[in-house]
């Protein structure tokens, strides 16, 4: 029994030292510096979040304005660097599979309230899951700047790992899904006009039913090609992209 509990102190340990969180940003291939509690409501620690009903799945455990904006314009290529423990390291557990997406809403809500629109969605294809392909492009992926009203955003990027995800973290919250969520403040400087749809809330839209939250990755689990991911489908307007070409996990 002793051994047993210290087996699994030494286990738990070991994977939860393989997380990971957002260093900072490119825009059309130029890096924006380290944006970490500068222009990113960083969290204090690289853990996940994984009660769905909890206000920190929003923008994780520290939201709260930061000094710097990352300016923008309709089209730019955003690119959204991830890192387990230093820069450009080996990222997050290669058991960490899972979607990843990215979501916009007015800086001005603070992220409360029914105002979060998808504009990226990457979730399983050509056998691996986006976390997997997120690795070897060393933590970055992109996505363009709809053509929205100039004014203040929060990006908030998302990573579900799902390898504890065959248990609900309701009913058991040692497992559950992970949330990896950052908020990056960014400030658009382009005159567009498309103004955001109606969004939906965090908390409040995932739930313990929602598609992609309880998933079996091993031995008699689904077929990871129908592997659905929680949310509304990416807003069509956030598809174009006149520079997604370079520092890319995949061309949105
Ligand atoms: C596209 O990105 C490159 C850097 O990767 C930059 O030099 C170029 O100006 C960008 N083009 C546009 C149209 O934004
Ligand atoms: C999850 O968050 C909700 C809302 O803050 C809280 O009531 C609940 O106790 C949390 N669950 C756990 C297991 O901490
Ligand atoms: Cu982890």
């Amino acid at each position: 029994m002793q051994l047993l509990s210290l087996l699994s102190i030494f286990v738990f340990v070991s994977f939860a030292a393989v997380h990971c969180t957002v260093w900072g940003v490119w825009v059309n291939g130029v890096d924006q510096g380290d944006g970490r509690n500068l222009y990113i409501r960083s969290p204090p620690n690289n853990n996940p979040v994984k009660n769905i009903t909890s206000k920190d799945i929003a923008c994780n455990v520290n939201n709260r304005l930061v000094p710097n904006k990352v300016l923008v314009e309709a089209g730019d290529a955003l690119t959204i660097e991830w890192y387990h423990d230093t820069r450009d390291d080996d990222i997050i557990a290669s058991s960490h599979h899972g979607p990843i997406s990215v979501w916009i809403a007015a800086l001005s809500s603070n992220g409360e309230g029914p105002v979060w629109t998808k504009i990226f969605e990457d979730t399983y294809d050509r056998s691996l899951w986006a976390i997997d392909r997120l690795i070897p492009a060393h933590g970055q992926h992109s996505v363009p700047i709809p053509d929205i009203p100039a004014g203040d955003y929060l990006v908030r990027p998302e990573l579900i790992a799902l390898h504890e995800a065959d248990a609900l973290y309701s009913q058991n919250p040692i497992r559950g899904a992970q949330f990896y969520i950052s908020c990056i403040q960014i400030m658009v400087t382009s005159d567009g006009t498309q103004p955001l749809p109606d969004g939906i809330s965090f908390p409040g839209e995932y739930t313990d039913s929602s598609p992609g939250i309880q998933w079996n990755l091993y031995k008699g689990g689904p077929d990871p090609n129908t592997y659905v991911a929680p949310g509304p489908a990416v807003w069509d307007y956030g598809l174009s992209c006149t520079n997604c070409s370079g520092r890319t996990l995949r061309n949105p």
